[in-house]
């Protein structure tokens, strides 16, 4: 075979960048995954010779369209909907729905990208995909969040399947719209199969999926800090967001005998130095789900508590760190405030929550930092297991269950440390999580040939 010429990495992300122009976010996590492959594969010519890394930053398709749903007063509304299935080069397509007005083709290419590498890292045989709306959930009513889900899925029907593409929840998307959309599935095809997870328990779900993505990522903290012969057991954790992976975050530290001070949602973040306990878990969970309340609303709740309004969490002292909201949440100078402040430790159970200076800083302040493909799998790997029960027929146990998912979190940390050990008792899990996702990813493309 002809050597073919090497792309610098330079050259490499100044055509990611004309490609995906006014694409800020894609651009930033393929500019994150790129600074470490092509230090490994500097010397790996079959890598560079069949474009493995330009190819997977290439999306397989993205699939977009319209979907028109009614509102309650009988007018017509028009959304933008998307389904990007990035790469199947290790199985099904797999990753989750968002539904936020924030929502774009480059914020679910970023996406689509990271889940790639996730899902290759815990283990199991799932693709990367990503799909969603720049749809509002908020202050809309039951009904018309179920004529959308519906409308959305009457278009989303014929590009996914079982054994092709499985969605699942994300932002704005929970266990009441995968149902909506399940059920839509169910009737346009007259199949009942295993298409999505985060199914309720009644009609193919798993046990321990709800909890999953947040335990994931205090089980994931609990391997790093077991490096350096410590644990979360009397640390102080500041978490962000006050959603599903927010909550069971905060819950996983309190019971580990931990001590969470913030939680936040886009209004701003709710400082109770008490400690936020199991039963004030409960009824955020409750208030922010059931209720679609406010996190302010927190503080007329619990004396004690302070709300800053239109501010994140990252000034507030603390051991441990968990943005769980959403992405570039936490910049360079939060970063730098965290480490000044005495943190040690951070695990991102948000989707690239921090920008790409802030994962400098962390670096270079050789933190023990988790990025979220390797913290937050916890959720997409029960998802995984979830298809394994539905293809089976069968239910697996909750004790069988949490066994799998902290087995699955310590092996990605295994991988991790695999390929990201820098000598002196430092793990770079960014490097680690980025080469152990990749490694598996291209050798399967390989094997397939230019396709
Ligand atoms: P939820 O919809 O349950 O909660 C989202 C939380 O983040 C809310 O508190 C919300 O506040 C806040 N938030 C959302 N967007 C913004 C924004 N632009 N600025 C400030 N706050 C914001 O979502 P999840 O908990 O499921 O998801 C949170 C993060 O975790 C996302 O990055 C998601 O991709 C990631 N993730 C989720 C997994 C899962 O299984 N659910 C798996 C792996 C990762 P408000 O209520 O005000 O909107
Ligand atoms: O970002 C993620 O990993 C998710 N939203 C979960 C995806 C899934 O398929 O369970």
């Amino acid at each position: 075979m002809a050597v073919s010429d090497h792309v610098d990495f330079n050259t490499f992300m100044e055509g990611v960048k004309r490609r995906n122009a006014y694409q800020p976010e894609f651009v930033q996590a393929v500019q994150e995954v790129a600074e470490d492959i092509f230090d490994f594969i500097q010397d790996k010519e079959e890598y560079h010779a069949q474009q493995i890394l330009r190819r997977i930053a290439e999306p397989d398709r993205v699939v977009s369209f319209r979907v028109c749903w009614e509102d309650d007063k009988g007018n017509i509304r028009v959304q933008r909907g998307w389904r990007v299935q990035n790469n199947n080069a290790i199985g099904p397509y797999k990753g989750g729905i968002r539904f936020h007005p924030s929502v774009t083709e480059s914020v679910l290419k970023f996406l689509a990208f990271e889940q790639t590498f996730k899902n290759a890292l815990t283990g199991l045989p799932m693709g990367g995909g990503k799909g969603g709306s720049n749809f509002n959930p908020k202050g809309k009513s039951v009904r018309e969040i179920m004529r959308f889900c519906q409308s959305f899925m009457t278009e989303l029907y014929r590009h996914i399947g079982a054994d092709i593409d499985v969605p699942a929840g994300d932002i704005g998307v929970g266990g009441r719209e995968i149902g909506y959309m399940f059920g839509q599935y169910k009737r346009i095809t007259n199949e009942f199969t295993g298409v999505l997870t985060g199914k309720g328990l009644e009609w193919g779900g798993s046990l321990i999926r709800t909890e999953a993505t947040g335990y994931g990522a205090v089980y994931f903290l609990e391997n790093m800090l077991a490096t350096r012969g410590d644990g979360v057991a009397g640390k102080t954790a500041v978490i962000s967001g006050s959603g599903n992976v927010a909550t069971h975050a905060a819950e996983k530290i309190v019971q580990l005998g931990g001590k969470v001070l913030t939680l936040s949602d886009s209004g701003g973040f709710i400082h109770d130095p008490d400690g936020i306990t199991q039963d004030k878990i409960d009824w955020v969970k409750t208030h922010k789900t059931h209720r679609r309340g406010r996190i302010e609303d927190y503080c007329a709740e619990f004396k004690g508590a302070t709300f800053h309004a239109g501010q994140t969490p990252w000034g507030v002292k603390c051991e441990l760190a968990l943005p769980c909201a959403t992405q570039n949440e936490l910049l360079g100078d939060d970063a730098r405030t965290l480490v000044a402040n005495g943190c040690i430790a951070v695990s991102e159970g948000a989707n690239m929550p921090t920008d790409l200076e802030g994962v400098h800083v962390f670096k270079a302040a050789k933190l023990l930092y988790a990025p979220g493909k390797a913290s937050n799998a916890g959720g997409v790997a029960v998802s995984g297991l979830e298809m394994s029960q539905n293809s089976a027929r069968r239910s697996w146990k909750e004790d069988e269950l949490q066994q799998m998912l902290k087995d699955i979190m310590s092996g990605i940390h295994a991988r991790c440390l695999e390929y990201g050990q820098q000598g002196g008792g430092y793990c770079d899990y960014v490097r680690g999580a980025n080469i152990g996702g990749f490694k598996k990813v291209a050798d399967a493309m390989l094997a397939f040939g230019v396709v």
